[in-house]
């Protein structure tokens, strides 16, 4: 048997931020390596699994992994040496029981993570497949509708704007490849507007642009003539998605709207807001509305906008069977974004997006902030075929890469690709 597991080994590279995370190797005794890169959030729920960092303040401002690393070289390694790469679900429960903590906390989700994904991409080779073919089997073929930041705020842009993304999505584009085209003549549109504005054009960390804009309305109002200028209709050829990441702003019992310098607002108050929103512009999609343990002000929103609106629970859902189930019991969204590293293994993640199809919710595989060129993500969208990418804007390197992988697999599909949800 040459398709066992001779060497698991990670060591230490950089996101997008320039922080550390882990690059991980998983070697068969055949030769085929598979690698993967891990990324990592700054909007962060409260409930994600465990990040392990050294904490050792002198290095990295105390954010390296080699704890992390040490734990895939020493601790997991031993375990999975021996093992085929098809055997994905019992090498991430022997990760779990050998973690032995509810949250990845002991070896870290990013140690176990690296490794699960590792093995996916070498079991995908090692059958001479894509990773899209070997994750998706025959039902591997649906190319995403991609959700574009073009506009950064919160806590990913040093601005005034505080709800932290704006997208785009190009409902009216009929494949990818045109989506993409969509999305990147809107992004160049906007550039303009916002260089004769005399405003800044520096981009955030996922790539949108984070301009000082009066408020939030605002940065939908220059999407709106972007989407115009770029000779689109919106509402028909582009539509907006925002995602508020509420909790970033939320202290002490209310919503402050402190970047804007709008104030403090209760939760009926961004009710209001959001309605008005949505009544002023082509919005589809509203993630994390509210603040993560505002579950009765999720169904609330739910029912008001539900079905008018794609409500997401990120922070809330944490990419966790557990809190989609409370979620869907209590009707609290009607979708979910999916991010790898917020459970730490590939079989968890997918078990989070069976437990969405039977509920009949959408689900969007999603980038963190902090990312690297590695595309994982890009070939799981179209494995798990739920029609819908959130990976940045049309700019920087790391989000490009999963845009261009994107657009390699749809080339490679040709007449079986389909498009979108
Ligand atoms: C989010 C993500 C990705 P972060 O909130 O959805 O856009 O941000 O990775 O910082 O949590
Ligand atoms: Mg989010």
């Amino acid at each position: 048997m040459r398709d066992r597991i001779i060497l698991v080994e990670a060591y230490e590279i950089l996101d997008s931020r320039g922080n550390p995370t882990l690059r991980t190797k998983v070697t068969l005794e055949n030769g085929i390596t598979g690698i993967a890169s891990v990324p990592s959030g700054a909007s962060t729920g409260q409930n994600e699994a465990i990040e392990l960092r050294d904490g050792d303040q002198t290095i990295f401002g105390g954010k390296g992994v080699l704890k992390a690393v040490k734990n895939v070289n020493q601790e997991i390694a031993p375990e999975i040496l021996g093992m085929t790469p098809d055997c994905q679900a019992e090498i991430d429960r022997m990760m779990i029981e050998l973690d032995g903590t509810s949250n990845k906390s002991n070896l870290g989700s990013n140690a176990i993570l690296g490794v699960s994904m590792a093995t996916a991409v070498t079991a995908a080779k090692s059958h001479n497949l894509p990773l899209y073919a070997y994750l998706g089997g025959v039902g591997g073929f649906r190319l995403p509708m991609p959700m574009m930041n073009i506009i950064n705020g919160g806590e990913h842009a040093d601005n005034s704007i505080d709800l932290q993304e704006f997208m785009i999505v190009p409902i009216g584009a009929t494949t990818f490849k045109e989506s993409i085209r969509f999305g990147a003549e809107t992004f160049h549109a906007l550039k303009k507007i916002f260089l004769k504005k005399g405003l800044s054009t520096g981009v955030g960390d996922e790539g949108g642009f984070a301009p000082n804009l009066k408020n939030n309305e605002e940065a939908c109002e220059v999407i709106i003539e972007a989407i115009q200028n770029a000779g689109f209709i919106p509402g028909k050829d582009i539509s907006i998605a925002l995602d508020a990441a509420a909790s970033s702003f939320f202290n002490d019992g209310s919503y402050n709207f402190l970047k804007s310098g709008l104030g403090e607002k209760k939760t009926s108050d961004m009710l209001e807001f959001y309605t008005r929103m949505v009544k002023k512009f082509p919005i589809v999609s509203i993630e994390d509305p509210l603040e993560e343990n505002d579950w009765d002000g999720f169904s609330e929103i739910t029912k008001e906008l539900g079905n008018k609106v794609q409500i997401v629970g990120d922070d809330l859902f944490v990419t966790n069977t557990d809190f989609v189930k409370k979620g869907i019991h209590k009707k609290a969204a009607n979708a979910v974004l999916i991010k790898l590293n917020q459970i730490g293994t590939v079989t968890e993640t997918i078990a989070t997006i069976q437990l969405c199809q039977k509920a009949g919710w959408n689900y969007i595989i999603s980038h963190r902030s902090g990312e690297t060129e590695d595309t994982f993500i890009a070939d799981f969208s179209v494995a798990m075929a739920g029609g819908q990418i959130k990976t940045g804007s049309v700019s920087r390197g790391e989000r490009i890469a999963k845009y261009n992988r994107l657009l390699e697999i749809e080339y490679e599909l040709g007449k079986s690709a389909i498009f979108g949800s």
